[in-house]
């Protein structure tokens, strides 16, 4: 009987440091191969850093909402003034050609087999890379799995704590956030699966700590404070333990844009607006004062 473990790592986000860790732990649990489910980079600034090892990797990779931002960038160009854009900006200007047109390739979904189990891996949904799937949107769920030619569905992208149950038979697992996890303080979730003889025989959620200094020590040096400290900050509350007060920031910004213009998110900017969601400058710099305290930068 032959036996494979498999390690899904979803959202990494750009924190590299984490994401050695995770495929030190992957190795010494003997992990045969890895399926990669996309926002690889962005919101840290560890853009090629982080690609080149996912390249080193494997080739099963899917692109996120965040690689979707970059590759609609590039094409449009777009001239956003908002300072919440500059950090995909900085990205886009970081990263190398080689590794613009590398995110260009990767699809949003994919099929794999694995010792006869059959698996549908994607970043949001199979319909969609910015569709958010909670444990409880039971009709979207049902709708995923009624007629699923696959025994499971595999995602991430809603940063909710790792979760599985069965639905209509199949497998149904968000395997949590990897680089930028709300619910702890420097902790990477990632998720192991042991497959044999056409079966899931065990689902493994693990968390793995990271060093928190090393990353902080690595945003300073990246250049990126230059141009935009908010989104930084509030990328660095995601991975310290303070990932309620990026929460709050985010509810609070779209009920003062609601507000003010009747809708939740800017709605001006062309193609991916619809993907990125902007607020007012004044919005966005007048809570950053409110939130000062939280910010180590
Ligand atoms: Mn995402």
């Amino acid at each position: 009987m032959v036996k494979i473990k498999v390690a899904i790592l979803s959202d990494i986000h750009g924190n590299c440091v984490a994401l050695n860790e995770v495929i030190k732990d992957a190795k010494e649990n003997n992990v045969d191969e890895f399926l990669i489910l996309g926002d690889l980079v962005n919101d840290l600034p560890f853009g090629n850093e982080t690609l080149e090892i996912v390249k080193g990797l494997t080739n099963k990779v899917l692109k996120g909402n965040k690689e979707q931002y970059l590759i609609e960038y590039d094409t449009e160009k777009y001239d956003w003034k908002n300072i919440q854009f500059r950090t995909v900006k900085f990205m886009y200007n970081e990263l190398t050609r080689e590794n613009i047109e590398y995110i260009k390739t990767l699809p949003h979904c994919m099929s794999v087999k694995y010792e006869g189990v059959k698996f549908l891996i994607a970043h949001g949904s199979p319909e969609s890379v910015e569709e958010q799937l909670h444990q409880d949107d039971r009709e979207r769920l049902n709708h995923y799995t009624q007629d699923l030619d696959a025994d499971a569905l595999i995602f991430g992208h809603t940063h909710d704590k790792m979760w599985y149950e069965y639905i209509n038979n199949k497998l149904v697992l968000n395997a949590g956030c990897l680089g930028v996890s709300p619910y702890y303080n420097a902790t990477a979730e990632y998720v192991i699966l042991d497959i044999s003889n056409g079966k899931i025989n065990n689902i493994d959620l693990r968390h793995i700590k990271y060093d928190l200094e090393i990353i902080k020590q690595k945003i300073i040096e990246s250049g990126i404070l230059s141009q935009e400290k908010v989104l930084m900050n509030l990328s660095f509350c995601g991975i310290n333990g303070n990932g309620i007060i990026r929460h709050y920031f985010f509810k609070e910004a779209k009920e003062l844009m609601l507000e003010r213009s009747g809708k939740w998110y800017k709605d001006d900017a062309k193609g991916i607006f619809t993907y990125f969601k902007l607020f007012d400058d004044d919005i966005w710099l007048g809570l950053a004062e409110k939130y000062k305290d939280y910010f180590v930068f």
